[in-house]
């Protein structure tokens, strides 16, 4: 099929998602078109199958915000009349789902009935979408596309909860490419680059905004370290740094706390770690969560959102309530303090994460661009 992918090109979740999603359904042959205001930064794949198409917006001296959906709209509908695409699928509601309705309407005038599939992905309904100043058109652009999709059970409930759905919201989950951990798994960890022999290494990725609460990754490590040998390393660039490197500085671990930056190789350091730290303000399934997972690592999380669909409590590691850094120190302490724990949760973790494949995940998405066609002819 020819599937237009319309997504943010960043390191945050919904991006990889629909990166990882567009790459895959180039490798089985389909032909996708990204279509986004940059390279996205996991596309690391290159295929005649595979065609990127930047949105740029002029500048001009009347905006003070630059009209982003009018050049996101025209450009969907250009590319969709030029290579003749079939679905245009939309990661993250705002303003993707609203920009597609629109490109749907100018090609309906066309003669062209373009099939809209938009993806939720979490914080485009909780954090912001759900905001009044949003609501109203989020709740519209998710009504008038033609298949909605949510990334876990707790974000269509939430999404029932706050919006007056009219539709069926279909539930598929994130999906990792557990060949690529298997790989990484494979090749020499140099895990002594970071911590000594002794050392426990555990670990935090995250674009460090004030939902991911950075300050009690530190905190529980603050714990974890006056018992156990162990280093901790940060991932990810975001408004939080600053607060999180003065926590650190404050609490004299400068010399255990490194801020490693952004990184589109996680794969190869999560191998390092033993424990992946999510102590989330809200997360609607956390695909960080499950990619330390297929790597290995045992994951203390909070349990809010969709993180119980993916963590599974005493088993690939531990839930802990909202904030509660004090009972999060000591499970991870628990599962650190004892090597047969520590490899059986880890070991839990990755055959879990097996679950969450790409071969499972991909012919989902499939089938529901192919109910879409259908109902084209
Ligand atoms: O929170 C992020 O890291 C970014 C955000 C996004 O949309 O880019 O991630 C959301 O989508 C991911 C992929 O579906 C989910 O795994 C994350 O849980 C979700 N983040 C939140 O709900 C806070």
């Amino acid at each position: 099929m020819k599937i237009g992918i319309v997504c943010y090109p960043t390191f945050g979740g919904s991006g990889v998602v629909a990166t990882e999603l567009g790459m895959a359904l180039a490798k089985k042959g389909h032909e996708v078109h990204f279509i986004t205001y940059n390279h996205p930064v996991r596309l690391d794949f290159i295929s005649h199958k595979l065609h990127f198409h930047q949105v740029v917006i002029e500048e001009y001296p009347l905006f003070q915000y630059q009209p982003y959906e009018l050049a996101l709209s025209s450009k969907m509908v250009d590319v969709v009349k030029k290579y003749e695409l079939e679905i245009l699928h939309v990661h993250y509601a705002i303003p993707h789902a609203y920009a597609a309705y629109m490109a749907k309407q100018m090609l309906k005038e066309k003669g062209i009935d373009i099939k809209v599939v938009t993806t939720l992905h979490g914080t485009d309904i909780t954090l912001v979408g759900s905001h009044p100043n949003y609501k109203t058109a989020v709740e519209f652009s998710i009504n008038n596309s033609d298949v909605v999709t949510a990334v876990s059970n707790n974000l269509k409930e939430t999404t029932n909860k706050l919006f007056s759905i009219k539709k069926d919201i279909s539930v598929i989950y994130n999906f990792i490419d557990t060949e690529k951990y298997d790989k990484a798994g494979e090749q020499e960890c140099k895990r002594i680059a970071l911590a000594k022999p002794n050392e426990k290494i555990l670990t935090h990725i995250s674009n460090f905004r004030p939902v991911k609460r950075v300050e009690d990754v530190i905190k529980i490590f603050y714990e974890v370290q006056r018992e156990i040998p162990s280093k901790l390393l940060l991932i990810g660039e975001g408004p939080e740094r600053i607060k999180a490197e003065a926590l650190t500085k404050a609490l004299r671990l400068k010399e255990k706390v490194f801020f490693l930056g952004n990184s589109t190789e996680i794969d190869k350091i999560l191998c390092y770690s033993d424990i992946f730290l999510l102590p989330s303000k809200t997360e609607s399934f956390g695909l960080v969560a499950l990619e330390a997972m297929a790597a290995k690592t045992a994951v203390i999380s909070s349990n809010t959102g969709g993180l119980p669909e993916v963590n599974i409590h005493g088993k690939t590691g531990y839930l802990s309530n909202l904030g509660d850094v004090e009972d999060m120190a000591k499970n991870a302490i628990s599962i650190l303090k004892d090597a047969k724990t520590l490899n059986a949760f880890k070991e839990n973790a990755k055959v879990h994460a097996k679950q969450f494949s790409l071969d499972n995940i991909l012919p989902v998405y499939e089938d529901i661009y192919a109910s879409c066609y259908k109902t084209i002819q």
